[in-house]
């Protein structure tokens, strides 16, 4: 896969794109990531890429032209698709990240600064908007490396082993189970009995259970996107009769769900 990232602070990625798992797949060129500074494509001795808002109002505006003749340079005549992470964007989801990883093109990612980037760069060469979310942030460049962490632990080869990313799909849209490691006995807290009795398949069923059960607990909304086995239906039923403290609605939103569609794969 090949990101290009636009930006005047081509720093802030030196330590990100050469640590970890980006690093490696970096490296060993599963991933290729080239971050250009906006400056170098700006005219005049001082190379400016904000000016006043025409309309007043304070503030800078990211001028249009050095933004399009980068683009035209990084792109290089070559197929590519034009990513703007920016407020406005639809908000990245794991579907998302998918679709974009699976894009033959090469992504180039830009990320304003100031109050924004003028209106024109999106009309000349901004193909797709994405947000990371509703905050207010200072860049682009934070939205850009979260969206280049998803895309790289889509693209084979960057996480150690295939098998982290099956089991990242097997858990299909759901919350994980509770994690534990040495030592047994944290603040009076112990370690489930049954994850120390190496009883295997009842390891599976409790962490499969958990999940089921967090997800209800914490992010019922993303019970109803999730594709539940029976065996999963099962399981949030019984956690539904449980307890107190449930969340509403929760196997309503399955249930209806099922009636709609229960054969739709995970994610999509
Ligand atoms: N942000 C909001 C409304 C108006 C402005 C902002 C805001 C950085 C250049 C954009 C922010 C959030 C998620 C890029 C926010 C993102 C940005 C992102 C971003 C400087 C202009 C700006 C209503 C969302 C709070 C600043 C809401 N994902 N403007 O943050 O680039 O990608």
């Amino acid at each position: 896969m090949h990101i290009s990232v636009i930006t005047i602070f081509p720093e802030l990625f030196t330590a990100f794109l050469s640590t970890s798992l980006i690093g490696r797949a970096v490296g060993t060129g599963d991933l290729d990531v080239s971050v250009h500074n906006l400056r170098d494509f700006a005219d005049g001795k001082h190379q400016t890429v904000d000016d006043e808002p025409y309309g007043g109002g304070g503030g800078m505006v990211m001028k249009a032209p050095p933004w399009i003749q980068a683009v035209r340079v990084v792109a290089n005549d070559a197929p590519s698709r034009c990513v703007l992470l920016s407020p406005q964007g639809r908000r990245l989801t794991d579907s998302g990240v998918r679709e974009l990883a699976g894009a033959k093109e090469r992504l180039i990612l830009l990320c304003g600064r100031y109050e924004g980037i003028d209106e024109r760069v999106r009309v000349a060469v901004v193909d797709d908007e994405i947000s990371i979310g509703d905050f207010v942030l200072s860049g682009g460049e934070l939205p850009a490396m979260v969206l280049i962490e998803a895309l790289s632990r889509q693209v084979p080869g960057v996480v150690g082993q295939p098998q982290c990313v099956e089991q990242d799909s097997f858990r299909n849209g759901l919350l994980d189970y509770p994690h534990y490691t040495r030592p047994q006995v944290v603040e009076g807290v112990s370690v489930p009995d049954i994850l120390v009795s190496g009883d295997h398949g009842a390891i599976r069923a409790w962490r499969g259970r958990q999940a089921i059960r967090a997800t209800w607990e914490k992010r019922p909304d993303l019970l109803a996107q999730a594709a539940l086995t029976e065996e999963q239906l099962e399981w949030l039923a019984e956690i539904e009769c449980e307890g107190p403290g449930h969340p509403p609605d929760a196997v309503d939103l399955v249930t209806q769900r099922e009636d709609k569609d229960n054969t739709k794969s995970p994610r999509e």
